[in-house]
């Protein structure tokens, strides 16, 4: 990735109405201590450790989106590793700006963590909703990252080209890497990327690893991007919230109804 750019963007923000705005403008936004303490380190203990188990039993996964990269680890499918993710999945200020955004009814297409390592490289620039049909004119989806650990202009933190979504386009080539900005928050924090934004994560040059959790939701007219109904642990159909339900696509409305029904 070449050199970033320094300076633009919106600043990290308590004030919700400022988030709604700078997620407008620049489609992105940053809250700061968006998770209480201990909800952040419990999170953080059970991450590392779904991280560390995948390590040991050779499920560990990569996935640099495009690029061929060893180093970044990917933990697909958080709500089945431990329901503290569930609640992350519905936290009240995720829902603020999915509403927001996307309306509702709304579905969760998937729930990962991406893990720089020390030398890990950038993954494609893209947009996440790159993969649904052009033309656009409003997000299809939005991204809410919550910072596990600090991110920081080294260790791999999210970069974005500020205002790209308004440009309405899938992909960009190098010719943007010079607009890329580097989104630094602490450990705590939420940023909410909507659907077109152009960006990445940051290579990782400082040694320690990064953690981020990105919860991926969309309109719900999309096949998910995670198949919940063949990898969803069943406790969570069992046990969990209406909303979660909703999320996760068992909850029929327009689509996915049985026998014409939205109930068994
Ligand atoms: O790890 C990051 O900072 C970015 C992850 C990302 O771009 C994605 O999951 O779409």
């Amino acid at each position: 990735m070449a050199a970033v750019a320094q300076g633009a963007g919106p600043a990290i923000t308590r004030d919700l109405g400022q988030a709604d705005a700078d997620l407008r403008e620049y489609g992105a936004c940053i809250v700061a201590d968006a998770l209480a303490p201990e909800l952040l380190a419990e999170l953080r203990t059970e991450l590392y450790r779904a991280a560390e188990s995948d390590l040991q039993r050779g499920w560990r996964q990569d996935y640099g989106y495009g690029k061929d990269d060893h180093v970044n680890q990917r933990i697909w499918n958080l709500p089945s590793r431990d329901p503290l993710f569930c609640d992350l999945a519905e936290h009240p200020l995720a829902m603020h700006f999915v509403k927001d955004l996307l309306g509702w009814p709304a579905l969760l297409s998937s729930m990962s963590a991406n893990i720089t390592g020390p030398g890990g490289d950038s993954m494609m620039l893209h947009c996440d909703q790159g993969y649904m049909p052009t033309p656009w004119d409003r997000p299809h989806g939005v991204n809410v990252a919550w910072c596990i650990d600090d991110f920081t202009a080294s260790n791999g933190a999210t970069a974005y080209v500020p205002g790209s979504h308004l440009w309405n386009v899938p992909a960009a080539g190098e010719e943007v890497a010079d607009k890329l900005v580097p989104i630094e928050a602490p450990a705590g924090s939420l940023i909410a990327m909507e659907g077109r934004l152009l960006h990445t994560n940051g290579p990782n040059t400082d040694g320690k690893r990064r953690a981020g959790i990105f919860s991926w939701y969309t309109l719900p007219i999309y096949l998910p991007q995670e198949n919940w109904y063949l990898s969803l642990n069943p406790a969570i159909r069992q046990f969990g919230s209406e909303t979660l339900q909703t999320l996760l696509g068992f909850r029929p409305q327009v689509l996915g109804r049985i026998n014409g029904m939205d109930r068994l």
